[in-house]
This record gives structure tokens, sequence and C-alpha cells, in this order.
């Protein structure tokens, strides 16, 4: 972007998730540009290093749109049906970020099928976003690097070796894949190439999944919104002047969910509410996962 662009009006909204230390936060670091996520050293095995921040805007990926970038908590560590108290309030939190519903969703996957199996991606997805999610859903394969070492091509792991068929029907096939473990971004020109115009294709279809969900956290924060627009906002101001100020005032909403949730600023306090419903219900599907998945198996 250059400094004679005109501001952007727009924005495209993307959910990062998959299981524990599959490179998730890598790849937002590399499509934020910057290193605005903690990455998970390959020594800390048993803490997961992706706690907060968990959002970030990159207003110079594209020309004429601002890229929402939420990197959600590792879902389902699963250790046992009740121990995803704080990822799940993450999420929670997460949805609150992403709302009123993500134009795309990174699901994060390991080459390394190993680091996968115990994760039924598709269910999970479907079990906390619903099956309409996937239609927005794109596969990321990190680890190529260990495909390369073996002297596999991508497209012979995708199409031939890969456990993941049923989940990449249910995506359309769209995929990408990488060696994320480096963050020098000349490396990875062509992925977010191809990234962009995968997220620009479901963009543009303008299929924003929606689900009661994101209504009412929705409608919520378009009420506190309200009152701040209507003091920056100027009597007469344009279309593209009130997208632009729309914009801004969200992205600063985003942050301010966070910290004013955590000292129960009377403005969040409904909104604080709805999360902590929609926490609970996340973990009692989770829980209901972990009882139909992992204990019987
Ligand atoms: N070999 C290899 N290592 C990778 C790749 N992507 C990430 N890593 C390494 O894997 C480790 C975890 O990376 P993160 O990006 O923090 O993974 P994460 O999924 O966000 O991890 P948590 O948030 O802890 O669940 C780091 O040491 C990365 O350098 C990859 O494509 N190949
Ligand atoms: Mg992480």
């Amino acid at each position: 972007m250059s400094a004679v662009d005109p501001p952007a009006t727009a924005e495209i909204r993307l959910l990062l998730i998959g299981p524990p230390k599959v490179g998730q936060s890598s790849i937002a670091n590399i499509l934020a540009g910057r290193n605005v996520f903690p990455i998970a050293t390959s020594s800390s095995t048993s803490k997961t290093a992706t706690r907060s921040p968990r959002h970030y805007t990159n207003k110079t990926i594209l020309s004429n749109k601002h890229l929402l970038i939420i990197d959600a908590p590792p879902l389902f560590v699963l250790k046992n049906a009740t121990s995803n108290e704080a990822e799940m309030k993450s999420l929670a939190e997460c949805i609150a970020y992403i709302s009123p519903g993500p134009h795309a969703i990174f699901l994060i996957l390991s080459c390394d099928d190993k680091k996968n199996d115990l994760f039924d991606m598709e269910k999970i997805v479907t079990t906390v976003f619903g099956a309409e999610a996937l239609k927005q859903a794109i596969v990321v394969f990190t680890n190529i690097d260990s495909l390369r070492k073996k002297n596999i091509s991508i497209e012979d792991f995708i199409n031939n070796q890969c456990k993941q068929q049923s989940l990449l029907d249910a995506c359309d096939r769209r995929y990408l894949a990488i060696d994320s473990s480096t963050n020098d971004l000349t490396k990875h020109e062509t992925f977010i190439k191809h990234a962009l115009v995968l997220l620009n294709n479901l963009c543009e279809k303008q299929t924003i999944f929606k689900s009661d969900m994101f209504d009412t956290i929705e409608k919520e924060l378009q009420h506190i919104e309200h009152h701040r627009l209507q003091d920056l906002l100027r009597p007469g101001a344009s279309v593209v002047e009130q997208k632009v100020v729309k914009l801004a005032v969200r992205e600063q909403l985003r942050d301010d969910i966070h910290t004013y949730g955590e000292i129960s600023d009377s403005t969040f306090f409904t909104l604080q509410s709805h999360l902590q419903t929609i926490f609970k219900s996340l973990l009692q599907e989770v829980a209901r996962y972990f009882e139909e998945n992992i204990a019987s198996s």
C-alpha cells in the first residue's frame, strides 16, 4: 500500500484454529507481517504458547481492505472432559473479536499425521461452529519440510497419503501448504499470494456464516459502538468516511473487550454475560465431544 492509496473501508476477518503446536501462531505472524503472536519454543512441550494477544489487524497486506487475524487458542487439548476452561473462555472472546462472523477459517494441521491423529478436525469445527463453517474453511498444512526430507511432493501427499480426505472434501479441496518454521517473509511470498487469492474468493462470495451465537454478540457490540460512533461521526460524513470510522471504532472495541472485561466495566457487562453463556455452552460441547470421541476410543 502506498501513501496515496485511499483508506480501507472493509476488512477480511480470518480465524485460525488447530490442534496444539502445529505452527498456528507462526502462520498468524506470517500473515501479520511481524511477530505479534507468541511462538512456542520447541523445548516447551507441555505448556502451550498461545495465551494472548489473540488478534491483530494487518492494514498493509491488501490494498483496499484490512486483514483481521484471530489466533484462536489451541482447541481441544482434551486432557479430560473438564480441563478446557481456559481455552474455551479464550475462544468465547475470540468469537467476540471475529463478530459478526469470519469470512474464512484456516484449519491448521501438520503434514506429520501423528500430530493430527487425536483430533478429528471436521467434527471439532462442526461441533463448535456448525457444519456451515466448513464451507468457508481452508486447510493449511504446516511442516512441509518433513515431506521434503522424505522426498514426497505436496501433491502426492494431498492426493495419496494424507488422512484428511473427508475434511478436504468438506472444504471443497481448498488447501495451502507451508514450512512455517521461519519468519523470513521473503520465503513466504508464494504462500501469502495463494492465501490472499483464496481469502478474496471466499470474501467475494459474501457468505459469512451466521449463527445465533454471532447474532447475539454482534447486536451487543453494535449497541456499544453506537454511542462511540455518535461522538466520532461528524454530521454529513460521506459513506466512505463512515466506513473508515466504523472500522477504527471496531478495532478499538476489540482491544477493549479484553481490557474492560477483566476489570468488569459496566459498558461491557451485558457483553461479558453473553460471552459467559457462550463459554458454558462451548464447555458442554467439548465435554460431549470428549465422551463421544476420546473416552470411548
Ligand atoms: N519444522 C517445522 N517447525 C515448525 C513449522 N511451523 C512451526 N514450527 C515450529 O513449531 C513450534 C510451534 O510453533 P507455533 O507457531 O507456536 O505453534 P502453535 O500451533 O501456535 O502452538 P501453541 O499455540 O503452543 O499450540 C515452533 O518452534 C515453530 O518454530 C513448520 O512448518 N515446520
Ligand atoms: Mg500458538
